[in-house]
């Protein structure tokens, strides 16, 4: 081997041992970021559930605080002071589009026997007619509505809104819940809304679209207009109001949608 050859082998031998030693060392540093990724999923995995009973149970209470930090968030940037867009009358949709029906399928629902109920902490029930609802002051808004599908329209509905009807009612105790939830009087179709979002100045429940009573298709007789939710949270045809503390069930958030749905 002549002397330059033998210093090529030398030189190359050299350099294999450093590319080992590379080796080695991302070969450790692999198995030890993968290792500590592992045992913080498995953590993630061992964490408890949260508690049943609230519908978004079933999610590892880690996640479900990063969830709930979000969620803390979205509140305050939708807090009383942020107003959704409105629009002029003539802007408003002739034609509403109408969507699904879950709860109101019954083309032969008693509208005039319907009666609001709103149950009371102490197992009190009140129940009011369409009348009383009527006589409280009316507030109109025109906004977009926006539906998950993907479609939205601009629309025009009147009703109470929401916290003057418990204001009138001397029921603003009952405000200090975080949570109301809302069905349908078959209870086929349920909402679970945050006090924020239920006492929102543009939240009401609402007895005309259009300027004309609300059509059955459309949730008649009273149906919930909240225009910083999506549509999926705007129930059709209310049947009772109640309060808690814990999440009221929701019948989007059951089959996986966001609980809180806002825009
Ligand atoms: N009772 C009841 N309310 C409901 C629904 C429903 O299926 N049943 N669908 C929701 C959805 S997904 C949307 S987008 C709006 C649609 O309201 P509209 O039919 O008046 O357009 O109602 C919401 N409220
Ligand atoms: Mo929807």
């Amino acid at each position: 081997m002549s002397q330059e050859n033998q210093k090529n082998l030398l030189e190359s031998l050299e350099l294999n041992k450093k590319i080992k030693r590379r080796n080695f060392i991302s070969f450790s540093t692999f198995l030890l970021v993968g290792g500590a990724g592992l045992f913080s999923l498995k953590k993630l995995f061992e964490a408890p559930i949260e508690a049943e009973g609230g519908i978004t149970s079933g999610t590892r209470i880690p996640l479900r605080k990063t969830l709930n930090n979000n969620e803390s968030f979205f509140r305050k940037f939708f807090s009383h002071e942020h107003l959704v867009k409105t629009y002029p009358k003539s802007m408003a949709a002739k034609n509403v589009r109408v969507n699904s029906d879950i709860g109101i399928e019954d083309k032969d629902y008693p509208v005039q026997k319907w009666k609001l109920q709103i149950h009371k902490s102490n197992q009190e029930v009140l129940e009011l007619s369409m009348d009383q609802i009527k006589s409280l002051p009316k507030t109109e808004i025109i906004f977009d509505f926006k539906c998950v599908e993907g479609w939205d329209q601009i629309q025009h509905w009147g009703g109470v809104k929401f916290i003057d009807l418990i204001d009138h009612l001397g029921l603003k105790e009952l405000l200090k819940h975080d949570y109301v939830g809302m069905e349908t009087p078959n209870q086929e179709y349920y909402v679970g809304l945050d006090m924020e979002s239920a006492t929102h100045p543009q939240t009401i429940l609402a007895y005309e679209m259009n300027g004309l009573p609300i059509t059955m298709a459309h949730g008649a007789p009273l149906r919930l207009i909240v225009p910083v939710k999506y549509g999926i949270k705007n129930i059709k045809r209310i049947g009772s109001i109640s309060f808690s503390n814990q999440r009221p069930k929701d019948y989007w958030a059951e089959q996986g949608y966001d609980y809180y749905s806002g825009l």
